[in-house]
């Protein structure tokens, strides 16, 4: 499947991946050429000149028309070349097709989620058709993030308060890296996702299915699934340690002091809120920057994680 991953480049899982390489490569072997041949004569000319006792102390006067056009032309000529072709894949880059299938993406703290017109979302994950252009439309509920998958060669900023598009079209089925690549905050390294590349008619069914949990798997293990897929892992423990928001670690059924002075018991309703509007209740000692998941996870999604967080004992 990866046969077009090589020494120094991921796989090429896109429709626009090989004409950036080539490019690239271009750019590449040309500074390559130019910076061995600069130094080696830069070397050979130390040597070859160096200072003899008492003679040749004055630098020769050269003056060359035929050497001063050389080298005013032929770099004109490749930057010219480069801009055309560059220009050329930026603009393909950047014309949405119109048969594209438009998803939303939402980069926040520190996780991406993507809503599908059909209703389905997903966090972490982007499940895409292969060979079907894919439209994102994209922005930010916090600061600058920014959307990177290596194998498709694409690259957007992500903004709060704006929109911002890129496409691709995967030429290939399979599990594809998503990174942010805008120092956005303390999770930053672990802002990263996949992208899950099916077959269109895998992808249909995976669009009608849903969510909940699948056959087999108790609400506990589908909460503990959520858990991970939800990105909660960044900023809650498990092992009672505090991280950017309380431990886990028995909190069900805990009392806490709010910062308001008010104390809680945390139970089935506070853990619905906690997820839904974060900022009606804050544990003292904290800052508020626990992300709303309304509109991000379903009634089924919830159920899940507060099954998860009632069996994590003390
Ligand atoms: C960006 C970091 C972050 C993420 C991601 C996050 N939380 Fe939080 N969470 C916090 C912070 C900070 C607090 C404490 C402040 C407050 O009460 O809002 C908190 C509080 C909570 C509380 C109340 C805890 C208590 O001790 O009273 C619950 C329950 C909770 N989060 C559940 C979740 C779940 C479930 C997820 C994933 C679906 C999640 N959180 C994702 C940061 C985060
Ligand atoms: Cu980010």
């Amino acid at each position: 499947m990866d046969t077009t991953r090589s020494l120094f480049l991921p796989p090429q899982g896109s429709t626009v991946a090989s004409d950036v390489d080539a490019l690239f490569g271009f750019i590449f072997w040309i500074s390559l050429f130019f910076f061995v041949g600069v130094t080696a004569l830069t070397v050979y000319f130390c040597i070859k000149y160096k200072r003899k006792d008492g003679k040749g102390e004055t630098t020769p006067y050269i003056e060359s028309l035929a050497l001063e056009i050389t080298w005013i032309v032929i770099p004109t000529i490749l930057l010219m070349v480069i801009f055309v072709w560059g220009f050329q894949d930026f603009i393909r880059m950047h014309i949405v097709p119109a048969n594209s299938m438009e998803i939303k993406v939402t980069g926040q703290k520190w996780f991406w989620s993507f809503n599908y017109a059909e209703g389905a979302t997903g966090v972490g994950e982007l499940v895409v058709p292969v060979g079907q252009p894919v439209k994102l439309l994209m922005s930010s509920k916090d600061v600058i993030h920014s959307f990177f998958v290596p194998a498709f060669r694409i690259k957007m900023d992500v903004l709060p308060n704006r929109y911002t598009i890129t496409w691709f079209e995967a030429t290939m089925t399979g599990e594809f890296e998503i990174y942010c690549t805008e120092f956005c905050g303390k999770g930053h390294s672990e802002m990263w996702g996949t992208v899950k590349v099916l077959p269109k008619d895998e992808f249909a069914k995976w669009l009608e299915a849903g969510s909940g949990p699948g056959e087999g798997e108790s609400m506990k293990e589908y909460g503990a699934r959520m858990f991970v897929k939800n990105a909660c892992n960044t900023c809650h423990s498990l092992d009672g340690s505090k991280n950017v928001g309380p431990t886990f670690q028995g909190l069900f059924g805990r009392r806490e002091v709010m910062s308001d002075g008010t104390t809680i018991t945390v139970d089935e309703n506070y853990i619905r809120e906690s997820i839904l509007s974060p900022m009606a209740k804050q544990v003292v000692g904290y800052d508020p920057v626990m992300p709303t998941y309304q509109g991000i996870l379903k009634d089924v999604d919830i159920d899940g994680l507060i099954a998860y967080i009632k069996s994590l004992e003390n």
